[in-house]
């Protein structure tokens, strides 16, 4: 799964066989070792992660061609909880199309409910939709037949489908949605990432306990006319991977770039985040009026260090004491990186050393479960075989 208009042939020059061969470009913040346990090598491209939040300890996968696998005492289960794989659109790993978002209601407990993000066919415009669709559980396994549509959108091409859903601390639910792909934003006058009269190119917050949505109070541009009453923030790329950071309620997104930079941003209520006028902390899309009020990413690399962003999280877990607060990070063709919290515009990157990962592979997503401790999915490119790993000391 590649998340923009990127050539095989580069991303297999860039698949370094060593942590030892990242990059040290721009790197202030020194080396940060530590190690990772295999918990599953038998997963199938897998795209997302979640805990239920129930204290049951077990871990739960998304996997792109429309399964969810639990791993549990990590052993994985080999029947999944949920399969939607006869309504999920998916071709191959290079397909930015599938089973993409897994969130468990904050009540999941008591009432089974959870929510996924799919690529679907579509009766309308464009290439697919997305949907996001809620499931009643009983707590073990899910009926596909008990899904409700919550939401759903056309897409105009293939590519640039975000994905990801988190419930925030506010109890919402944040949608991150790619611009609709085509390079350069091509779609609507100045693009769909500066258009806020369309879901593409936004983060989205709705209330998922009105049917089948509430807009909440506090949503920016609620009583706008014009405007889509679900925008949260504006001017995405292709926010691949969001996080909540448990210990300062910060909102973070990895923004997939173009064809130069790839991004760390913090979003805020109603903020824009530049694109397609701006790339990463540079003008990208110089005939388009210039937003102004945009806002700069905390961090950014050049494609000279990877090609496609994979957004973590702020670690908040008690077992690697060098880690805690920092932002863990990876780019698709394997480096990974972490940003030390900043008063300053940009957060500081150092490198994550992860002292035995395979020499061959692309980082997926992340994981946090409910102790706060992080995983990393991908897929091991030599065996073909898709993995979860935890971070350790
Ligand atoms: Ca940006």
């Amino acid at each position: 799964m590649l998340r923009s208009f990127i050539t095989l042939g580069l991303s297999l020059s860039l698949s370094c066989g060593y942590v030892a061969c990242q990059s040290t470009e721009g790197l202030t913040e020194k080396p940060l070792p530590v190690h990772i346990q295999l918990i599953s090598d038998q997963l199938l491209y897998p795209t997302a992660f979640a805990v239920p939040g129930d204290g049951s300890g077990r871990l739960f996968i998304t996997e792109q061609a429309g399964r969810i696998r639990v791993i549990e005492k990590n052993k994985l289960n080999p029947t999944p909880f949920l399969d939607i794989s006869s309504v999920v659109i998916k071709r191959d790993g290079y397909d930015e199309r599938g089973l993409l978002g897994l969130a468990f209601h904050p009540q999941f407990a008591k009432n089974g409910k959870f929510y996924v993000y799919y690529s679907a066919k579509t009766n309308g415009k464009g290439n697919h939709k997305s949907v996001i669709q809620e499931f009643t559980s009983d707590q073990k396994t899910a009926d596909p037949q008990s899904g409700k549509v919550v939401l759903e959108f056309d897409e105009p091409e293939s590519n640039h489908n975000g994905g990801d859903l988190k419930f925030g601390p506010d109890g919402m639910l944040y949608i991150a949605v790619g611009d609709g792909g085509g390079a350069g934003d091509k779609h609507g006058d100045h693009g769909n990432g500066q258009n806020i009269n369309t879901l593409l190119g936004k983060i989205l917050r709705i209330d998922v306990n009105q049917s089948p949505y509430g807009i909440p109070k506090d949503n920016p541009f609620r009583d706008q006319s014009g405007v889509r009453p679900e925008i949260y923030a504006y001017g995405l790329r292709n926010p691949w991977r969001i996080s909540f950071d448990h210990g300062t309620g910060k909102l973070f997104a990895g923004d997939v770039g173009q064809n130069q930079y790839e991004e760390v941003d913090i979003i805020s209520k109603g903020g824009n985040y530049g694109w397609r006028v701006r790339e990463g902390y540079h003008a990208y899309n110089e005939k388009d009026p210039d937003p102004k009020n945009y806002i700069d990413p905390i961090s950014e690399y050049a494609h000279s260090e990877g090609i496609s962003i994979t957004g973590g999280f702020v670690y908040r877990g008690n077992k690697i004491a060098a880690l805690k607060g920092k932002y863990v990070f990876a780019d698709w063709s394997g480096p990974t990186w972490y940003l030390s919290e900043s008063q300053g515009k940009t957060w500081p990157r150092g490198s994550l050393q992860l002292r035995n990962r395979p020499a061959n592979w692309q980082v997926y997503s992340f994981g946090e479960d409910e102790d706060r401790e992080l995983y990393i999915l991908g897929v091991n490119t030599e065996s073909n075989k898709g993995f979860i790993y935890k971070i350790t000391p």
